[in-house]
């Protein structure tokens, strides 16, 4: 149901914000700093398989989203925060005439060496696995020097956020390569350019992302969540009530979102609704491509919004062929104006669900924007959770497990994070909660979890963002 209108108590602050700003470049850590160990065994994988020294270092955080999920894409605003959890490269320039690019990794076993001959590479991420999402950010580079051809890079990868768990390793690895080789290429450009550029060029892997994951990445600042608004990318600093404690576990299911279709889908979804919904208002339909667009069209607010969708939408399946009759179009041309090369084969469409998800999800972001007691945001985390699991079909039963033994903890709310399918679920406590939060946890999921549960079951404070760090 749509969220109820809130009291405009503002937890949001105007952060200032400098549009010049390009990522930091930092020292390197003493020994001793936490940092210090991590990038000395990056260091020493790099010197093992290439005989040389790094030049520099970058490291990228992963994020967790506190709420706004599957709506970056619509158009709408979303809150995450920076995670521990990151991607450190070090890398170096090599000599003409050696290869173009040279990868390795600290997980050798499942993202083995890589090596790309020469600068005219294609992406292909059944061929090359890993190494795709790292050329995604190469070529970022790439297509912005003009009349200049990149240095030949050496790089190493360690990563230590788990991949397919909707804490964004893919957009972690991405931003890396993206700032990495910038650096390397001495190449200056604002955190908002690679930002921007960043969610452009993951989009060579063939997801049809928002650019929620690429803005944090560059813009998160330590201690704080974030508002992030799109087209163009805008960011604000949210308060949060001091007493607010993050948790993190994870459904112990993972999901590679490039490699299935369920992520695409949704985008095809959403803009078939949008665009359906602009025909029956009478206007310019071919134009829409995001529900915001509608939205923006028909100058409306979100509850009118949600009013059209149940007037123009019914509940169910629309098969293409519906579909192309709701647009009074054939099927070429709906192929051509609303979908993309991995849609054009989808055959049913689930319209009103979607979009419902998107419009009340959306609103429940102005509204946890606006809410100022602990409660109300658990609240209003929960009832985003079951928005994502019912109308969206983005949750997984081992999700909506790990929701309930939060909820039976005493968190105040729950819901999974990031695309879903499966990956982590963040909860949402106050300090004198945690310790009985986490016992509970522990032993009801993670009972006969062999692993070590303080990897896939944390509390997470926000980080800073993208940085270089001198060798
Ligand atoms: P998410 O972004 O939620 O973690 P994705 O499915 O979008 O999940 O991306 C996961 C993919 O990112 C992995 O299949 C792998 O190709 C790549 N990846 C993630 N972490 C690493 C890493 N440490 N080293 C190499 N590749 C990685
Ligand atoms: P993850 O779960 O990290 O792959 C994806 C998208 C985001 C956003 C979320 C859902 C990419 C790179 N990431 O994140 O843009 O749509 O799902 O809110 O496409
Ligand atoms: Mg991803």
């Amino acid at each position: 149901s749509f969220p109820p209108a809130r009291s405009p108590v503002r937890v949001l602050t105007l952060a200032v914000i400098d549009m010049s700003v390009t990522p930091e470049i930092l020292s390197y850590p003493d020994k001793g700093h936490q940092q210090w160990s991590r990038l000395e065994s990056v260091r020493a994988l790099f010197c093992s398989k290439y005989g040389r020294e790094p030049d520099i270092f970058v490291r990228v955080p992963g994020r967790v989203n506190l709420i706004g999920e599957h709506v970056d894409y619509c158009g709408y605003s979303v809150c995450p925060m920076a995670v521990e959890q990151n991607i450190v490269f070090a890398a170096a320039i090599t000599p003409e005439g050696s290869p173009f690019l040279k990868l390795v990794n600290d997980q050798a076993k499942v993202y083995p060496d890589t090596t790309v001959p020469d600068r005219k590479f294609e992406i292909d991420l059944k061929r090359d696995g890993w190494a795709a999402y790292v050329l995604c950010g190469v070529k970022g580079i790439a297509e912005i020097l003009v009349g200049k051809s990149l240095v030949n890079m050496e790089i190493a990868v360690s990563g230590t956020v788990p991949p397919g768990s909707g804490l964004s390793s893919s957009s972690a690895l991405v931003c890396a390569s993206l700032l990495t080789t910038a650096q390397l290429n001495n190449v200056k450009l604002t955190k908002f350019a690679m930002a921007e550029m960043s969610a452009s060029c993951e989009r060579f892997i063939g997801m049809e992302g928002g650019g929620m994951d690429q803005a944090i990445a560059f813009l998160a600042t330590r201690g704080c969540a974030k508002h992030i608004q799109f087209n163009p990318v805008r960011t604000e600093d949210v308060k949060l009530p001091s007493n607010a404690v993050f948790v993190i576990g994870h459904s112990l299911v993972t999901k590679r979102k490039a490699e299935t279709s369920e992520y695409n889908t949704r985008v095809a979804e959403c803009r078939l609704a949008s665009q359906i919904i602009a025909k029956e208002s009478g206007i310019d339909w071919e134009q829409i491509k995001k529900v915001k667009d509608l939205q923006d069209a028909l100058s409306c607010n979100l509850e009118e919004l949600l009013n059209l969708v149940d007037k123009h939408l019914h509940a169910g399946v629309y098969t293409k062929q519906e579909v192309c009759q709701c647009l009074g179009i054939g099927e070429n041309e709906l192929n051509e104006i609303s979908l993309s090369p991995s849609t054009r084969k989808i055959k049913e469409f689930v319209l009103k669900e979607r979009v419902t998800h998107v419009v009340t999800e959306a609103s429940r972001v102005n509204s946890w924007l606006m809410e100022t007691s602990i409660e109300g945001l658990g609240v209003l985390m929960t009832a985003s959770h079951n928005s994502m699991a019912k109308d969206y079909d983005a949750s997984d039963p081992a999700c909506d497990r790990l929701v309930n033994s939060f909820m039976t903890a005493g968190a105040l709310g729950a819901r999974v994070t990031g695309a879903g399918w499966g990956g982590c679920v963040v909860a949402l406590t106050t300090p004198d909660r945690l310790n009985q939060l986490m016992d509970h946890v522990r032993l009801d999921f993670y009972a006969g979890y062999e692993g070590d549960v303080g990897k896939v079951l944390f509390q997470s404070e926000p980080q800073s963002g993208a940085c270089v760090i001198k060798a």
